[in-house]
C-alpha cells in the first residue's frame, strides 16, 4: 500500500450525481401474482416502494419479495436454480417483512436494473396492500451529455446503448457493472477509459483509478486484477499476467489523450514494474503457459489457451513503455532489445502450414491468440489480412466477451479491413440491440445465448462497462474527423 499513492485517488473522488423519477400506481398486490415495473430504460440507484392497504387493520405483517433485473430475461430466471461457483448473492432478490402499513420502503442497497419484480408472498387477508408509487435515486459520476453518431439508426442505436453502459459503470471509479462486481478491473479501466476520452471526457476519474491500482500494488509491486475501494481501499488477491501488463497500456493511453506528464512520471515506476515482473513468467522469451483457471484473462471463452495471446498482450504493453520512455527522454535501449528478442520468439507460435498463429502445447486455433499477436506485433498489413483470412476456413475457438471482440476489431482495423471492423461491430453489438439491450453485456456468444462461464445465467451482468467500445471505435475510426487518429 502507497499511502501517498492513495491520498491522490482519494483526492480525485468524484461526487455522485443523483436523478430522480416518479412512478405512481394504484395497484393492488394479490398473493403470489408478480407485479413488474418497467422503468423503460437502465439505472443504477436507490429504489423505495409507497405502500399502503385498505380494508381491516394490518393484522399480520407482509412478506415481499423484489427482485431487480437489468434485462427481461433476468425475470424467468429462477434463482433457486443457480448453482454455479460464483456467489448466489449476487441475484439481485431481497425478501422483506413489514409490520406497519402505510410504509415508504426505502431499499438500502444500490441495484443496477430496468425492472423490478414485486410479489407479495404473504399477508392476512383482511387487507388489501397497495402499491401507490416508485422512486429512484440513480447514481452516476457522469452528468455529461453526449450526441449519438452513426451512419444509421442501428450504429446510433447501438451507440446510445454504448453510452449508457458508460454512464452507469461511472461511479466512484469506473466500475465493471453496476449489478456485479461493481469494482474497478484493469482489463475493464482500459476500454472504460478510452471511450470515456471521445465521449464524456472524465479524465480525472481515469487518473483517479491509475493512481488507485498503483497505490495497492503488493510489496513487489506488482498490480492486482482489481481494487476494492469500500469500507476502504484493498487490492484484491488476484492476479492475471494481461491486466497487471495493461496497467502500462492504460498510462500509455492516459498519456496520449492528457499530456499529462506530471502523472506519467508519478506513475511510470509501476507501469515499468509490470514489464519486470512479467520476466519471471517467461522461459527463453515465450511465456510459460498454465492451466490455472485466471492466470491470464484474455475472454471468458472457458477452452481457451492463453499462452500466445499472453505473450500478444506482453509486446503491447511493452511497445507502450517504449513510448512512455520517449515521451520523457528515457533511455529505451533495454526495452528494445528486449522487444527483440519477445518479438523474435513468437515466431514460434507461428505454423507456417496453417499460416496462423497457435497457442498452447496442443497448438489451439484461436481468434484470440492471432488477434493479440497482430495487436502486439507490427507486420505489414498485408500478413495481417492473410492471417485473419486463414482463420476463416479454421473454425478457430470463439470469442464470447465484448471484451475480446473489441481487441478483435482493433486487430480487423490494424489490417486495414476497416469496413470489416465496421460490420463486425455492427453485427455483434447490433445483435445484442436486437436482443432488447438498454446497456450492452458482459457476456454475449450469438451463437449459444445460454453461455455462461460461472455455471448458470442468473448472475450475469448486463451493464458491462468493457462492452461500452463501439462509442469509442465510431468515433475514432468510423466517422467524422477523428479516422485513423
Ligand atoms: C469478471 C468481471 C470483470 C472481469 C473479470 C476478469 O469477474 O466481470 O469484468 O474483468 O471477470
Amino acid at each position: 500500500m502507497n499511502k501517498r499513492l492513495l491520498n491522490i485517488a482519494k483526492q480525485l473522488k468524484p461526487e455522485l450525481i443523483h436523478t430522480y423519477l416518479n412512478k405512481d400506481f394504484s395497484i393492488e398486490l394479490n398473493n403470489n401474482q408478480p407485479f413488474v415495473i418497467d422503468f423503460s430504460s437502465h439505472y443504477t440507484g436507490f429504489l423505495s416502494l409507497d405502500l399502503d392497504f385498505e380494508g381491516s387493520p394490518v393484522d399480520a405483517p407482509i412478506l415481499l419479495k423484489i427482485k431487480f433485473c437489468e434485462h427481461k430475461d433476468e425475470l424467468k430466471e429462477n434463482s433457486e436454480e443457480y448453482h454455479g461457483w460464483i456467489s448466489k448473492s449476487w441475484i439481485q432478490e431481497e425478501l422483506i417483512h413489514l409490520d406497519t402499513l402505510p410504509t415508504l420502503l426505502k431499499l438500502k442497497r444500490r441495484y443496477a436494473f430496468r425492472y423490478v419484480k414485486i410479489e407479495l408472498i404473504a399477508s392476512s387477508n383482511k387487507y388489501k396492500v397497495i402499491l401507490k408509487g416508485a422512486h429512484v435515486d440513480a447514481v452516476s459520476s457522469n452528468s455529461v451529455k453526449v450526441n449519438y453518431v452513426g451512419n444509421n439508426s442501428l450504429e446510433k442505436n447501438i451507440d446510445k446503448v454504448a453510452l449508457l453502459t458508460l454512464h452507469e459503470c461511472m461511479q466512484y471509479e469506473f466500475e465493471d457493472g453496476p449489478k456485479r462486481d461493481r469494482r474497478l478491473w484493469l482489463g475493464d479501466l482500459r476500454l472504460q477509459a478510452l471511450t470515456n476520452y471521445y465521449t464524456y471526457k472524465n479524465y480525472d476519474l481515469v487518473r483517479r483509478c491509475l493512481y488507485l491500482f498503483a497505490g495497492v500494488a503488493d510489496k513487489d509491486g506488482r498490480v492486482p486484477a482489481c481494487v476494492f475501494t469500500s469500507p476502504k481501499v484493498v487490492g484484491d488477491d488476484t492476479f492475471m499476467f494481461d491486466y497487471s501488463l495493461l496497467y502500462v497500456s492504460t498510462l500509455n493511453d492516459y498519456y496520449k489523450h492528457t499530456n499529462d506528464l506530471k502523472t506519467v512520471i508519478d506513475l511510470l515506476p509501476t507501469a515499468t514494474r509490470q514489464i519486470e515482473l512479467a520476466q519471471n513468467s517467461f522461459t527463453n522469451d515465450i511465456v510459460n503457459d498454465s492451466d490455472v483457471l485466471g492466470w491470464c484473462f484474455l475472454d471468458w471463452n472457458l477452452r481457451l489457451n492463453k499462452q500466445c495471446g499472453a505473450q500478444g498482450v506482453y509486446l503491447l504493453a511493452l511497445k507502450g513503455l517504449i513510448e512512455l520512455y520517449e515521451a520523457i527522454g528515457k533511455d529505451t535501449k533495454q526495452l528494445i532489445e528486449d522487444q527483440k528478442r519477445k518479438l523474435e520468439a513468437s515466431k514460434d507460435f507461428y505454423d507456417e502450414t496453417l499460416g496462423i498463429y497457435v497457442s498452447g502445447k496442443d497448438r489451439q486455433i484461436s481468434l484470440a491468440s492471432n488477434v493479440w499477436m497482430i495487436l502486439g506485433n507490427d507486420f505489414p498489413k498485408e500478413k495481417n489480412q492473410q492471417i485473419i483470412n486463414n482463420l476463416k476456413s479454421l473454425s478457430p475457438e470463439e470469442i464470447v466477451t465484448p471484451y475480446m471482440y473489441h481487441y478483435y476489431i482493433e486487430a480487423l482495423i490494424k489490417s486495414g479491413l476497416l469496413e470489416d471492423a465496421r460490420l463486425t461491430m455492427n453485427e455483434y453489438w447490433g445483435a445484442m440491440v436486437n436482443d432488447g439491450a438498454d446497456t450492452f453485456y458482459e457476456l454475449f456468444n450469438p451463437k449459444n445465448k445460454d453461455e455462461s462461464p460461472y455455471g448458470g445465467k442468473a448472475v450475469l451482468s448486463y451493464c458491462h462497462a468493457w462492452s461500452c467500445t463501439p462509442s469509442y471505435l465510431l468515433r475514432k475510426y468510423f466517422i467524422g474527423d477523428h479516422k485513423n487518429d
